[in-house]
């Protein structure tokens, strides 16, 4: 990391860690709802960041994936709307670092594990992880509200009709949603299922397959083998988990499953997700 003296042979390159943890800048131009735009970036650092000529050594970075926490349309008369990671099926190599977005707040990323009172649904030995509920400008609502913010995203960054009369101390925009970001490397080669814990019951959950190990101690392909809950994915998480197009055979294949590849999805979720017996 300090550009010291590593610059005299390319077995530097070994001892310098992976230094993606920097991200973050995630402001920019990231829309709320909606948009379509790429679901999986690889700004990807060459192995290898040393030139002949003598020029910047680059750290070695893995591949950095993204995620983006999103809202839409309900497409099922079950919920309310559809909340959703996009993409939902992701493949990435041990060692890639996949940066969740939150470009809608009030989401969380966890990973089902018996720490958290679940089936544990990622390979054995990982170490449970979780990450906060983000997606707030944690500076813009004052102390003393208590009640949630009205519709995130519907006005864009409009006031709400504030007491800011006096404060001062929102953010300058009107206190939306701000795109956070959160880290999470990936070492570990296997099937991953992750979770919004509030929003899992409606579906929000995704699949991450590590490397090419795509045989899960757990059932990947059908509602009806999943353990009760709350050992295992409750409500449309359940469809979620188990559609076809999340098979992990089928998201290395692909790479990358859009939330609206789901079959789930397609046919409006109208069976199989009562509650199962
Ligand atoms: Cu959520």
């Amino acid at each position: 990391m300090s550009d010291g003296d590593q610059r005299d042979g390319r077995s530097g390159i070994g001892t310098l860690r992976r230094d993606v943890m920097k991200v973050v800048g995630a402001g920019g131009a990231l829309g709320a709802l909606g948009g379509t735009a790429t679901a999986n970036e690889h700004d990807d650092g060459t192995p290898g960041g040393m030139t002949d000529d003598g020029a910047p050594a680059e750290p070695a970075t893995s591949t950095v994936h993204t995620v983006r926490t999103l809202i839409g349309e309900s497409t099922s008369p079950d919920r309310p709307a559809d909340f959703f990671y996009q993409p939902t099926g992701l493949h990435v190599e041990p060692g890639d670092v996949v940066r969740f977005v939150f470009e809608t707040p009030d989401h969380n990323v966890t990973s089902y594990h018996p720490a958290f009172g679940m089936q544990r649904r990622i390979p054995a030995g990982v170490r449970p992880f979780s990450s906060p509920i983000m997606g707030w400008d944690p500076d813009s609502l004052p102390d003393d509200v208590t009640e949630p913010p009205a519709e995130p995203g519907s006005g864009g960054p409009g006031a709400e009709e504030g007491d800011e009369g006096d404060g001062a101390d929102n953010g300058d925009d009107g206190g939306g949603p701000v795109p956070s970001t959160w880290l999470y490397a990936f070492e570990t080669p296997g099937v991953y299922d992750l979770e919004c814990a509030p929003h899992e019951a409606y579906g929000m959950a995704m699949r991450v397959v590590v490397g090419d190990e795509t045989d899960a101690a757990f059932e990947t392909s059908d509602a009806d083998q999943l353990p009760q809950p709350r050992a295992g994915p409750v409500g449309f998480a359940r469809r979620v988990l188990t559609d076809p197009a999340l098979e992990p055979d089928a998201i290395v294949d692909k790479g990358c499953v859009e939330w609206s590849a789901l079959e789930a999805i397609q046919s409006g979720g109208e069976d199989g997700e009562s509650s199962t017996e």
